[in-house]
Formats: C-alpha cells, sequence, structure tokens
C-alpha cells in the first residue's frame, strides 16, 4: 500500500507538480520558476517534515521532499491528520477507525474523496449557487443570499463513500482501495436544500436533480465533463439535505468542497457534491458523470465472484446499507495483566433507515452482548454506542461489532461480491490480546 501511494504521488507531481503540491502542502503562489513556499504551504510541509526548512527559499515547486519521497514520513494532507492516503490521483484518504472516535468527526479528520481536480481559485463572495431546468423560475444565489433568505439549520450528518469497504473483495475490484474510513459525521450548517428548490418552484415534471461543482476532470481535458449526479426528487425533498457552507463552526476544508457543498446523508457520498454550483432539476434520470452503470451500481441479481455483468444488469444504489464501527480501542489492544473486562465505544449508522441495536462478540459471531446506543442527535447522524465485553481466560480475541437497522437488517460478517467493489457492510473487528495475570 505504502509503494502504491507513492508511486502514485509520483505519478501526481509528474502530471502537475504544482498542482500536487498545492493539494498536498496548499502551496498556492508560484511568482518564478522557483515557487517560493511561503506562509500556511510553509508551514503545513514543516510539519509534514517534522522541522522548519532554513533554505526553503532554493527550494523548487514540485519538489518531493527526499523523506516523504522515500517513505520515511508518511504523507498527510494540509489540514488533515493521521488519514491514510490512497492509491489514486488527485488525493484520495481515509480515516483510520479509532481516529474517527468523536460524535462529531473533526475537520482535520474527514476522509477526502476527489474524483476530478478541485477549483484552484475559491472566492467566498462571489460564490454562486443556481437552481434551473424543471423550476417554475431559475435562480441564482450568492452565499450571503442563501445566508438571507433561508433559515440557517446545522445538523450532523454522515457521509459514506459508497466505495467504503472496497479493499475488502476478492476478487479485488478497481478503484480506491477504502477499508473502514471512507465515513464522516461532521456538523454541517447550511440551509435546506427543499426550501432552496421550493423558492424556485418544483414543477410537476422535475423528475431527478443534477448536481454541478466547480471541479475539473481529472485527465485535464476540458470537454470531459467532471463527476455529477443526483437524485430522485423524492429525496431531494427530504428536509435533512444541507446546502452547507460550514463544516464544525468553521469553514468547511478546502478538500471538503468549501465554500459550498451539498450533503446528501445516507446515500452514497457521491450524491454530496462539492464546490456546488448549481442544480439542474431533470424531467428524467439525470445522465451527468457517473450516473450510468457500473457507475454508483450493482448487480440486479447475484453474480459469481469475477462474474463481467454487462451494463443493462445493472442497478443504481440508494440508500446505503446498515454498518457499524469500533472505534475505541483501536485494533491490537493489548490489557493490563489482570484485567478481565474491556469498555468498546463505536458509530453505527444505516443510510435511510434508522440503527435499532448493535451487539459485540469476543468468540467469533458464536454469541452477542448489547452495546446500548446513546440518542440520535438528529436523523441522518450516526449513533455512538458503548459496551463491555469480558474474557474468560487470556489469549488471543477478536471483537466483532454488528448493528441491526429498523428494517430488521443485520450486518453480515461478508457480502456478496460486486464488479466495482461497493456497499460493503461487512462486519468491523479488532484484535484484543489478554496477557496472562
Ligand atoms: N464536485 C465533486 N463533488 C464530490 C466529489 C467529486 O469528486 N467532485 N466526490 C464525491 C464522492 S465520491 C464522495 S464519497 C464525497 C466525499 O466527500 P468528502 O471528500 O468531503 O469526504 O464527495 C462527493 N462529492
Ligand atoms: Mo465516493
Amino acid at each position: 500500500m505504502v509503494d502504491q501511494s507513492k508511486r502514485n504521488l509520483f505519478e501526481l507531481y509528474q502530471q502537475n507538480a504544482e498542482e500536487a503540491d498545492r493539494q498536498i502542502f496548499g502551496r498556492v503562489s508560484y511568482p518564478d520558476r522557483r515557487g517560493f513556499l511561503k506562509g500556511a504551504g510553509l508551514t503545513a510541509m514543516a510539519a509534514a517534515l517534522g522541522g522548519f526548512i532554513p533554505f526553503h527559499r532554493f527550494m523548487p515547486a514540485g519538489l518531493i521532499p527526499a523523506a516523504i519521497a522515500d517513505g520515511t514520513i508518511e504523507l498527510d494532507i494540509a489540514g488533515k491528520d493521521g488519514l491514510r492516503v490512497l492509491n489514486d490521483r488527485p488525493i484520495n484518504a481515509e480515516t483510520p477507525a479509532h481516529l474517527l472516535d468523536a460524535d462529531i468527526t473533526p475537520i482535520n479528520r474527514h476522509f477526502v474523496r476527489n474524483n476530478g481536480v478541485p477549483p484552484k481559485e475559491v472566492n467566498v463572495d462571489e460564490w454562486t449557487l443556481t437552481i434551473s431546468g424543471e423550476v417554475e423560475t431559475p435562480m441564482t444565489f450568492t452565499i450571503a443570499e442563501l445566508k438571507e433568505q433561508f433559515e440557517v439549520v446545522e445538523l450532523a450528518l454522515q457521509i459514506e463513500c459508497g466505495g467504503n469497504g472496497r479493499a475488502g473483495f476478492n476478487p479485488p475490484a478497481k478503484g480506491n482501495q477504502w477499508s473502514t474510513g471512507a465515513i464522516g459525521n461532521s456538523m454541517w450548517k447550511g440551509v435546506r436544500l427543499k426550501d432552496v428548490l421550493e423558492k424556485a418552484g418544483v414543477k410537476s415534471t422535475a423528475v431527478y436533480t443534477g448536481n454541478l461543482g466547480a471541479d475539473t476532470h481529472l485527465s485535464g481535458d476540458a470537454s470531459k465533463a467532471p463527476m455529477s449526479r443526483g437524485v430522485p426528487i423524492a429525496k431531494a425533498l427530504d428536509p435533512h439535505n444541507i446546502i452547507a457552507f460550514q463544516q464544525n463552526g468553521e469553514d468547511i476544508h478546502p478538500m471538503n468542497g468549501a465554500p459550498l457543498r451539498l450533503v446528501t446523508p445516507g446515500w452514497p457520498g457521491s450524491c454530496s457534491q462539492k464546490w456546488l454550483t448549481g442544480i439542474v432539476l431533470s424531467p428524467e434520470k439525470w445522465t451527468g458523470t457517473k450516473m450510468a452503470p457500473p457507475s454508483y451500481s450493482v448487480p440486479a441479481f447475484p453474480v459469481q465472484p469475477g462474474a463481467v455483468v454487462e451494463d443493462k444488469d445493472f442497478v443504481t444504489f440508494e440508500s446505503m446499507p446498515v454498518k457499524s464501527l469500533i472505534t475505541s480501542p483501536q485494533t491490537g489492544e493489548t490489557l493490563s495483566p489482570g484485567q478481565k473486562s474491556l469498555r468498546l465505544r463505536g458509530h453505527a449508522w444505516a443510510g435511510d433507515s434508522t440503527v435499532t441495536k448493535v451487539e459485540l462478540s469476543n468468540d467469533f459471531g458464536n454469541s452477542w452482548v448489547e452495546a446500548p446506543l446513546a440518542p440520535l442527535m438528529n436523523p441522518f447522524s450516526w449513533a455512538t454506542w458503548e459496551g463491555e465485553v469480558s474474557f474468560p481466560t487470556h489469549g488471543y480475541y477478536e471483537i466483532w461489532a454488528r448493528a441491526t437497522d429498523d428494517q430488521g437488517k443485520v450486518q453480515p460478517f461478508s457480502v456478496a461480491w460486486n464488479p466495482k467493489g461497493y456497499l460493503n457492510n461487512a462486519m468491523h473487528r479488532i484484535a484484543v490480546m489478554v496477557p496472562q495475570a
């Protein structure tokens, strides 16, 4: 994995060194060929390298610091902390389970999934959102106008990538090899999508939304459209979808879609357009990039692992499935000598459904104890659970967690294979060592 991400880091630098610098270190100014590293970029690079760079004035733009190039130091994205950078470009990064312990995911721990190249210049004051298509009156709003004209709300909302868990598929599915960390539950402040659409007047002919963002296609080919997904109008009108301008009371992180993003909780993260500039109400299923199978689609019927599935046999999935994470302790925990029990904590979520129960097992699923859930902060937040497990003898144990939702669906030990590696909601498990007393 490290080698992979290194190789791709080199590719990223090779393709566009200035862009790579900007994404990784926030290095933004290139007054001459040397590309002075200044301000936040310099701070970020110094922090990544563990010390101030005395001769930074002579450091060429796009030079990968040797300590990062040779893998001595793991790379972090500016403003992110402890994330695992995956083998793709531009930068995609997931959060290790134990760094997702907080009820509200801090900005520096929220995963990053970019399909294209994020916008370079972001002017908050000039940013606009245009509502068009099957509406009575097409409308354009600045962010200030959104704040003035609509009720501002703040909700804890989960965003999970449709491909979270892809690394668990065999044969492997192509794409970002997410393990469990493409999930976050930050506080998102903004206005309701529903209120904005209704102000423009939703025509009865509106069937689907199409979301537009300010990023560009990864290839650099201006004729290719970047990712643009949408949802059926009924989901769009759910009052929990937020057009957000703040994350945890602060500016949204640039890699999480500043200055304006959509949050469509419970559905694959791709429905939560970042750098949001427009929403089109479409009279048919939206046809934007990554709407058509096999993107965000699974076979309509069970297939053999490794099977080739024709596009016509795929269906676009909608709600994410029931899932949970053990966020404390970290896997590999060793108990103190004489310690016979362990308190564990984590979160559970279930797309459009509600989690009703979380259970823990220390005997490979033979028996289960319930781990009570704390009250939900609001619908579409993940729920925090806490439980205790005891150990009869010393030795190696695994703790498995499984959540159940209000539709009676339970997390499986392993999920059916699908060609693109989506919707892996297999139980999370951690290792625990109980030493001899
Ligand atoms: N404009 C735009 N929005 C986007 C994407 C993108 O590439 N471009 N990626 C989507 C995907 S696939 C996911 S999983 C979420 C991830 O949100 P995050 O990067 O804030 O964690 O953003 C979505 N919104
Ligand atoms: Mo995603």
